[in-house]
């Protein structure tokens, strides 16, 4: 299996609010080089730097306003004097009446995020689009014959809505990756998540829509982020009815569990019948992830890779989340190598 993979997400490195205190994020650029070297010991195939795309591209998944935002907000931000990285403080909820874009960097960033999880520093927007430009080649890759290929992303995007960035993420890699997927024939595409945390960017981005199926296997929104979105009641919106499937699952999750989770997810998809699978690929479902409460083990992700395999559709693997374990690395390729067969 093709990975795309850039050295360019090294440019960001962030912080966030853990207990009430600013820490080093758990979303830590040695994450991806652990999957990497993983990639090159296992053998699973060439790495292949990504093409460059142009802002396009985004548009589509994301609106053009927000794309601009990321874009240009670290000069927005050290142009009003600051030097930290930036990170926002207030946001647009549920009351406030006002539905217009601020002009000032400081209003802008809370109107263009969920929380504080997405901290913007000087080599952010250059990591980002290196990462979503690693989802874009898989998926020419794909168009191009491959029956598979995993994008090496970081950072992650599943939490990055139309509009918002958030949790880690700024661009959907799997909602742009869809998106170029339609844009390069497909008629219908399927989004499979199984990050531990609910993909609520992707739903976001999806909701209204028939052609792109969401079906997202994640820890209950009642206890775990982020915590207003992942309800199996939320199932589509208007032409969309329908292609939003949201199975959540209780604390503790192991395997029994889950795998009954993913023959559902499988049958949603089949009943979709896409012509390309977009598979939201987060390890944070370990058991012991710092940050996440399922109990899967390593060789239960072999079994996730040959239980996608069986869908038989051509797939692009996207990564998003998984943290802080020596074992991101073996259970990420474990899907793929599983996949693949060589379980
Ligand atoms: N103490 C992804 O996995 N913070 N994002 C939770 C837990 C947000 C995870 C705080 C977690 C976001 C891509
Ligand atoms: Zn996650």
């Amino acid at each position: 299996m093709l990975t795309i993979y850039s050295g360019d997400h090294r440019l960001h490195h962030g912080v966030e609010l853990k207990d009430g205190a600013i820490t080093p994020s758990f979303e830590q650029p040695s994450r991806a080089e652990t999957v990497l070297a993983q990639v090159r010991a296992t053998a699973l195939g060439d790495v292949i730097d990504p093409k460059r795309y142009r802002r396009e591209h985004y548009v589509g998944a994301h609106s053009r306003r927000y794309v601009d935002f990321l874009a240009g907000a670290w000069e927005e931000w050290t142009a009003s004097g600051r030097t930290c990285q930036a990170l926002p403080l207030v946001w647009p909820v549920r009351g406030l009446p006002s539905v217009e874009l601020p002009d000032f960097i400081d209003g802008k960033l809370g109107f263009f995020s969920m929380d504080a999880g997405s901290p913007i520093n000087a080599g952010t927007w250059n990591a980002v689009r290196a990462s979503a430009n690693c989802a874009l080649t898989g998926v020419d890759a794909l168009s191009a014959g491959a029956r598979s290929a995993f994008a090496l992303c970081r950072p992650p995007g599943h939490h990055a809505g139309r509009e918002y960035m958030g949790g880690y993420c700024y661009l959907n890699n799997a909602a742009i990756s869809a998106q170029h997927a339609l844009r390069n024939g497909s008629k219908r595409v399927a989004v499979l998540d199984i990050d531990f945390h609910h993909g609520n960017g992707t739903q976001d981005i999806f909701y209204d829509r028939a052609d792109v199926l969401f079906v997202s296997i994640h820890g209950d929104p009642a206890v775990s982020f982020p915590y207003f979105s992942g309800h199996a009641s939320e199932r589509g919106a208007g032409a969309g009815q329908g292609f939003n499937v949201n199975l959540p699952l209780a604390k503790g999750t192991a395997w029994r569990g889950y795998e009954q989770a993913l023959r559902d997810a499988g049958g949603a998809i089949a009943a979709h019948a896409p012509d390309v699978l977009v598979v939201s690929l987060g390890v944070d479902t370990f058991e012991d992830d710092p940050i996440s409460h399922f109990s899967l083990r390593t060789p239960d992700f072999l079994r996730i890779g040959e239980a996608i395999a069986k869908f038989n559709v051509s797939t692009l693997f996207v990564m998003e989340g998984g943290y802080m374990v020596d074992e991101i690395g073996i259970n990420a390729v474990n899907v793929l190598l599983g996949f693949e067969g060589r379980a």
